[in-house]
């Protein structure tokens, strides 16, 4: 999932039509770089950053999420806590709700369930504004497990369909560097879940705190923790560098693959695999493979 901030350009005078420009142009790179999921914000839900207005809101996201409708071969996710937005988007094309408040606000439910989307449930302490103030768990796998386990059930009690639901641990919101590290390091716990479990951590500030870094060079901590991530079972990365991301997740899936057939690199007959043992790590399959 690459994202794609839809945030006004201050130094354009070109307007709406040059930013909806540049990020019809970011889309395509990201998805020519292999993103599958293009996750269109156009809220700051950083720590501290000020609400943006519904109508702001509207006016920076629908033009952008109808031109790669058109224009690109890829899903887009509306990152949004307005069930107006949700409503507005899906009607645009946006086939993800993702929503860092877990559809907790009034109405987001049902604007999910309405529309027929898919929505990645995702983890917060606090609020936007104040989260990282005074974080505090006892447990917090379990805790963020519970309240995931809780807002998957709200979400079906309602008629949303368990296939069309994601978890999130929410690396970053409301939690200090020790409860991001616990987390990543017990990711395994969501995974059992079995819903997709989304992750993000690129040029978060744990690094920044952790490796004393600016966002700027927190690339190759980003592709570790992502690649771990996905060993422990994450099946969508929400990254702002996607070249170097699926390149380090198409490796470790490639390897959590054939971690679980016991190291076996194929599964076709080992009597007739010969040189097909080894599987081609872009994900095709090889040409006369089974
Ligand atoms: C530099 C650039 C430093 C960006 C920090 C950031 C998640 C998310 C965000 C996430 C889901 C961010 C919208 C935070 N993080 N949605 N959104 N999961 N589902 N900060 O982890 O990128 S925004």
């Amino acid at each position: 999932m690459g994202v794609l901030n839809v945030t006004p350009d201050s130094f354009s005078d070109g307007g709406r039509y040059r930013d909806a420009d540049a990020a019809l142009r970011h889309a395509v790179a990201m998805v020519a770089e292999g993103a599958a999921i293009v996750d269109v914000g156009g809220e700051s839900t950083r720590p501290g950053a000020s609400p943006v207005g519904e109508q702001e809101e509207l006016d920076r996201v629908l033009p952008v999420i109808e031109r790669i409708r058109r224009e690109v071969d890829c899903i887009v996710s509306i990152d949004t806590m307005k069930p107006s937005l949700m409503r507005a988007a899906a009607a645009a094309g946006a086939e993800i709700v993702n929503d860092v408040l877990a559809l907790r606000a009034p109405g987001a439910v049902d604007a999910v369930h309405d529309t027929g989307v898919a929505a990645v449930l995702m983890h917060m302490q606090g609020e936007p504004q104040t989260m990282q103030q005074q974080p505090h768990y006892d447990d917090v796998v379990g805790e963020v497990g519970a309240f995931l386990q809780d807002r998957v059930a709200a979400c079906q009690r309602a008629g949303i369909q368990r296939s069309r639901l994601a978890i999130d641990p929410g690396i970053g919101f409301g939690k200090t560097v020790a409860h991001n590290l616990e987390l990543l390091a017990r990711l395994d716990v969501l995974a059992a879940t079995g819903l997709p479990l989304l992750v993000g951590v690129s040029r978060k500030s744990m690094f920044g705190k952790l490796l004393d870094l600016p966002a700027a060079q927190r690339l190759h901590p980003g592709l570790a923790a992502a690649s771990i991530a996905v060993w422990l079972g994450a099946s969508i990365i929400r990254t702002h560098d996607v070249k170097p991301t699926v390149e380090a997740i198409r490796y470790a899936g490639v390897l959590r693959q054939v971690a679980a057939q016991g190291g076996r690199t194929t599964t076709v007959d080992p009597r007739r695999a010969k040189d097909d043992a080894v599987p081609r790590l872009d994900g095709q399959a090889r040409k006369g493979a089974a």
